[in-house]
């Protein structure tokens, strides 16, 4: 079964499956990024004369684990440092203000990490200052045009000798980094990927890098490292979220599921030092109560979000559901780290491309979320006259406009996407790899496919189908009743099939109901025992 799985998708031969089940094999020369070589040479000098040195971070996770990364590993080499995270309030990026804050502090180097690549003015202050900047970044470069800085390390640039691109912002500073230890610090490596491979486990899931080349082999040993974490506030954060280790790994969807929302909870609700400040933390007790904080900040943006949803959903009346290409939702009095994920759950609903802005003033801050491989960046490039600012890829993009252009905005995306893709609903991809009858589920079946493992982006779990199950019995559980557990039977076997948040997706299911089912094989232990469990990712009435 997991061959026919692991042939479904592209690994065709004996070899070629088992080099992708054993996920082995070395990892890139981190000399062969861009600049690795002057960025080594001048932290050497930072390191040796301990000279003040600022890191800029992000409020996302990756953001964030790059700035402990680094901030952690220069604190052990005796170096003075400072790091700042923005409130997504006052935009992503490096800032002029930031800039000069530093230098007023004395630093004498500037680190960005997960940013940086387009911040030409800030940088520009720098240069004016007298400030020496390494940049590392794994955004998309603005063509050849950079910022000055005295090294850019960043796997897109043109002209990268580097095999892969897709890398998180965590994982080129801790190339940078370990470029700096093989070449000064050798007797350090071991322990320094010993000791981050966490976080970088945790940034690649977070920014859902695809878990291929050498991000599987990465994030396999990193979840590995995250189960005996040397970190309190890790070891804190799992134990709120209710994370738990089997066979001494965690799983990679597990923790996207789980441990990401919170640490991104306190950036969404403009409070991102407690999250900084867990992942720096050392102090068993300090880590339990900056772990509640998040755990706070979490159930206080689901009940957010929620409030959120009904808000659109009103908005949504105004508009043709069926008809329009794509949908551009506005409304005063939301939070600018809540807009995106709302924007995904519409996409999710309507099947359609969303952009969803705050009001603040005369201007609109969004994010845009995508279905059906419509590309939100190239909308951006072609709204260039209606927008302040605004920049993504093509799955999703962020903006910045007046509210007056508000309506030809809304225009623009209908027709661009209108043009491109017609107003035809895109069905999320949760198709069955592969059919199973009920005696071919087994606890072996689960471990054959624990071997997947690192799972999410771009490596999901397996998703089997079965036809014709019968709804037995069916309970909400969880907090709220958010979740939804049946017990479902097929031929003579019964099971527990778990749905986790299916909100609207499972109303019109009645007890005795027959049902086809999209799902995943998992082990579930309750009092000691162990059963198979479905986790249902789609279902439908069953026909015939
Ligand atoms: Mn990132």
């Amino acid at each position: 079964m997991a061959a026919r799985v692991l042939r479904g998708r592209g690994h065709e031969t004996k070899a070629a499956m088992s080099r992708f089940l054993e996920a082995q094999g070395s990892t890139h020369d981190p000399w062969l990024l861009p600049d690795v070589e002057p960025a080594v040479a001048r932290l050497h000098r930072a390191i040796e004369q301990r000279e003040g040195v600022a890191i800029f971070g992000d409020y996302d996770v990756d953001g964030l684990a790059s700035t402990a990364l680094m901030q952690r590993t220069l604190e052990r080499l005796s170096v003075p440092v400072w790091s700042r995270i923005p409130e997504r309030a006052q935009g992503y990026g490096l800032s002029v203000c930031a800039v000069e804050e530093a230098h007023a502090r004395g630093a004498r180097l500037l680190l960005t990490v997960d940013n940086g690549v387009r911040a030409f003015e800030a940088l520009q202050r720098a240069r004016e200052l007298g400030l020496d900047v390494i940049v590392t970044d794994h955004h998309e470069p603005d063509g050849a045009n950079l910022p000055p800085a005295l090294a850019i390390v960043n796997p897109k640039r043109e002209g990268s000798e580097y095999p892969f691109r897709e890398i998180a912002g965590c994982t080129v500073a801790y190339k940078l980094l370990q470029a700096y230890l093989e070449r000064h610090a050798p007797r350090h490596l071991d322990s320094f990927s010993a000791r981050y491979a966490d976080l970088v486990a945790l940034a690649t899931i977070a920014d859902c890098m695809p878990l291929c080349d050498e991000n599987r082999v990465l994030v396999r040993e990193g979840l590995r490292a995250l189960c005996g974490t040397g970190k309190a506030g890790l070891r804190a954060l799992l134990q709120v979220a209710n994370v738990r280790a089997s066979n001494g790994t965690l799983g990679g969807t597990q923790v996207g599921m789980f441990v990401s929302p919170r640490l991104n909870a306190a950036g969404r609700m403009g409070e991102v030092g407690s999250a900084l400040e867990l992942l720096l933390c050392n102090d068993e007790d300090e880590s339990r109560r900056l772990a509640q904080v998040l755990d706070g900040h979490n159930t206080r943006r689901k009940e957010l979000s929620g409030e959120m949803s009904l808000q659109a959903l009103q908005l949504l009346d105004e508009f043709d559901v069926e008809g329009d290409a794509a949908f551009v939702i506005a409304r005063e009095g939301w939070g600018h780290g809540m807009v995106g994920p709302l924007a995904s759950r519409l996409v999710e609903r309507l099947g359609r491309p969303v952009i969803v802005l705050a009001i603040e003033g005369d201007m609109a801050h969004g994010s845009g979320r995508s279905a059906g491989g419509f590309d939100l960046g190239l909308l951006l490039e072609t709204s260039r006259d209606l927008i302040t600012e605004g920049g993504g890829h093509a799955g999703a993009c962020g903006v910045h406009l007046p509210v007056e252009n508000l309506e030809a905005f809304r225009e623009r995306v209908r027709e661009c996407v209108g043009q491109s893709m017609g107003a035809e609903r895109v069905e999320p991809e949760v198709k069955p790899e592969c059919m199973v009858e009920s005696r071919e589920l087994s606890s072996q079946l689960v471990s054959d496919f624990e071997r997947f493992e690192p799972c999410g982006a771009s490596n999901h779990e397996p998703v089997l189908g079965m036809l014709g199950a019968t709804i037995l019995d069916g309970r909400n559980i969880g907090a709220g009743g958010a979740h939804l557990k049946w017990r479902v039977k097929l031929g003579a076997q019964e099971f527990d099939a778990l749905w986790w948040s299916p909100g609207d997706k499972a109303d019109g299911f009645g007890l005795g109901a027959r049902v086809d089912l999209g799902f995943t094989p998992q082990l579930n232990t309750f009092n000691g025992r162990t059963s198979l469990q479905l986790v249902i990712k789609h279902a439908r009435l069953h026909e015939g």
